[in-house]
């Protein structure tokens, strides 16, 4: 995916104005869109707007009227950095081009899906959607289209907003029955010194909904987690308290943004404390190392296990022994925070990367439908091997036995559990579907996360796994066997088909297919399989093991046990 800063074009020279046009509320024109339908052509003119006085918005009013210059994001892709004040006006001209677009006042919960890469223009995207009123569904740059219809179609958007980097899968996006309207976001690659910022006018209520992340299930299709205004601020809040996010505070961003990692912990709570956020648009360890080998330019890192994996192999290959070693390790070291999670991170990393770095990596648990629960401490003494920590600031926590449901002690150690979470850090909903969201909460009101845990005589919770085998963490990402199987089952190659999670040191899990082929179809290989399903789903959910096999081994009920064919196939891992 690339994500390339356009010249800059006619309305571009307007910019200045709008800043100052922004706080008088003047009729400015921007030529920011075109639709698809018969406005194509035409330039559509909006003037900029205030904002809801929602907490975010709020915080960086703060930083923009103390400090015009306070920098909120720097954009790696375009090499340029944005200013609260800028962030604040270009939100401002965004909502009022939503709004006018679809020609209502406040979007009162409407769903704007959109696809823009990691930068300043996704932030300005998903601030603009909450400024107007509506929900955002932040679309994941690397699926194919087929994933993203299904998103769009599910989401049910009244808008698509679609960056200029993807332009060249707008056909195939248009060629679905959505009546969403689609348009066109062109970078914005301008600076500006700004000389006021927005009006504010009173928020709507926080019970709002605000974003919608699809994620997972032991069943069927992903389903819409949508959380609410308070719901976010909440989570980030607890982050923010937590960790000690402060406004001095710079976190190197290589995360995706179609997830809570990326979203909350990253963006969210580091700007809701003012500090900023230098995005990258994808991940790649010789740039972090060379970020890091610059004592002071960064405080904050955060990512998933797989991430350190490559760090410290990288370091391996090409730092270690060069002059380039003592920077890199001290640099690193001098990191205020560096955090792991998303998925379980294997002692063998975790070690290696204290030996390079000094650095004692904070491990924290949590899952899109609650943000973060549990978290080990701030302090480096409150970091326990192989621990997740306590739970978060007003976050609930409790055990329960698998099979009764019963509660365990907090006084009982030692005891697998399932971990069940309530709090205003858990979501609200899957998107219409009623009967799934309350499938997932105990007549307690407790979320249920389908993860097993142990606690030890500290209250500190160790994650042992999750009761589903059908659900596998690789490289961070959650991925239904069944979504997997399901798709694999539509190939004319597959009779039947297992998909199991393997252990990997790289992936955490690797996605492993147990194939019976149909009998008179060309033999499948690991290669041909990957080719044929990557129009189907990304590229983290396509099986990377590829077993062919007489049968696929059932019980008498007819289904497949994964732990006994993960054993069978892969006993070495076992
Ligand atoms: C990609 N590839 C894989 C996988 N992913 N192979 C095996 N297993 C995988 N999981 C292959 C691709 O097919 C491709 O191969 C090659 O690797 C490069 O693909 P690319 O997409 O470029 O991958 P990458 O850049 O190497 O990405 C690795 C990554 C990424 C940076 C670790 O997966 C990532 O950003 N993960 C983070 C996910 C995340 O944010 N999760 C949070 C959700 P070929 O070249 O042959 O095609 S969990 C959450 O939000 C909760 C609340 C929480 O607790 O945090
Ligand atoms: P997702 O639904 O994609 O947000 O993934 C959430 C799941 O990731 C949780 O239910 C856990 O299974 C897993 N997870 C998150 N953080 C950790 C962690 N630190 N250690 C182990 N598993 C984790």
């Amino acid at each position: 995916m690339s994500s390339v800063a356009a010249p800059l074009n006619r309305q571009q020279s307007w910019i200045p104005l709008l800043c100052a046009a922004a706080a008088l509320s003047l009729p400015l024109t921007l030529h920011f869109f075109r639709t698809r339908d018969d406005n194509m052509n035409s330039t559509a003119l909006s003037p900029p707007s205030s904002l809801p006085s929602l907490p975010l918005f709020l915080e960086a009013q703060k930083w923009a009227s103390k400090d015009p210059k306070k920098i909120a994001i720097i954009d790696k892709t375009k090499d340029l950095s944005f200013t609260y004040r800028q962030l604040l006006n270009d939100v401002s001209v965004l909502k009022r081009r939503i709004l006018t677009e679809l020609k209502v006042q406040d979007l009162e919960e409407k769903r704007v899906a959109f696809l823009v890469p990691a930068g300043y223009d996704y932030v300005v995207c998903q601030w603009a959607v909450w400024a107007a009123g509506g929900v955002c569904v932040p679309l994941c740059t690397s699926h194919p289209p087929k994933e993203l219809l299904y998103t769009i179609s599910d989401s049910d958007p009244s808008l698509v907003i679609l960056h200029s980097s993807f332009q060249h899968i707008k056909p195939a996006l248009l060629d679905n029955p959505s009546k969403a309207t689609f348009i066109e976001f062109s970078p914005i690659v301008d600076v500006r010194s700004c000389t006021s910022t927005p009006n504010f006018h009173p928020a709507f209520p926080s019970s709002r909904r605000a974003l919608m992340i699809y994620t997972s299930g032991t069943t069927a299709n992903p389903k819409g987690c949508v959380t609410t205004h308070k719901t976010i601020t909440f989570q980030a809040t607890s982050l923010i308290e937590a960790w000690k996010y402060t406004h001095s505070d710079h976190l190197i961003h290589v995360l995706p943004l179609h997830h809570i990692h990326g979203i909350i912990n990253g963006l969210i709570a580091t700007l809701l404390s003012g500090g900023i956020v230098e995005m990258h648009a994808k991940f790649d360890p010789q740039v972090v190392w060379d970020r890091w080998s610059n004592p002071g330019s960064s405080t904050m890192f955060m990512a998933v296990p797989t991430v350190y994996s490559r760090l410290v192999d990288y370091f391996d290959a090409h730092i270690r022994s060069t002059d380039a070693e003592a920077a890199s390790r001290s640099g690193a070291g001098a990191l205020r925070l560096v955090v792991s999670g998303s998925a379980a991170l294997p002692t063998p990393i975790k070690t290696k990367f204290l030996e390079i770095t000094g650095q004692t990596l904070l491990e924290r648990y949590g899952m899109t439908e609650i943000g973060m629960g549990l978290s080990c401490g701030l302090d480096v003494s409150r970091r326990i091997e192989g621990s997740v920590g306590w739970p978060l600031p007003g976050v609930q926590v409790r055990l329960t036995q698998r099979d009764t449901g019963t509660t365990i002690p907090t006084s009982s150690y030692d005891e697998d559990g399932m971990i069940e979470v309530k709090g205003d850090n858990v979501f609200l909903e899957y998107w219409r579907r009623p009967d799934a969201t309350a499938a997932e909460f105990t007549s307690d009101g407790w979320f249920k996360t389908g993860d097993v845990a142990r606690r030890d005589t500290a209250g500190a919770y160790y994650i042992q796994g999750r009761a589903s085998v059908d659900l596998i963490k690789s490289g961070g990402y959650k991925i239904s066997a069944l979504e997997v199987e399901r798709k694999m089952l539509a190939l004319d190659e597959v009779q039947e088909v297992a998909v199991v999670g393997i252990a990997d040191e790289e992936w955490g899990q690797r996605v492993a297919a147990v194939v019976k082929q149909r009998k008179g179809t060309t033999t499948l290989e690991l290669h041909s399989l990957r080719a044929k399903l990557k129009t189907e789903m990304a590229a983290y959910k396509i099986p990377s093991v590829l077993k062919l096999v007489e049968s696929v081994e059932r019980n008498a009920m007819g289904k497949v046990n994964k732990k006994m064919i993960v054993k069978k196939y892969w006993p070495e891992l076992v």
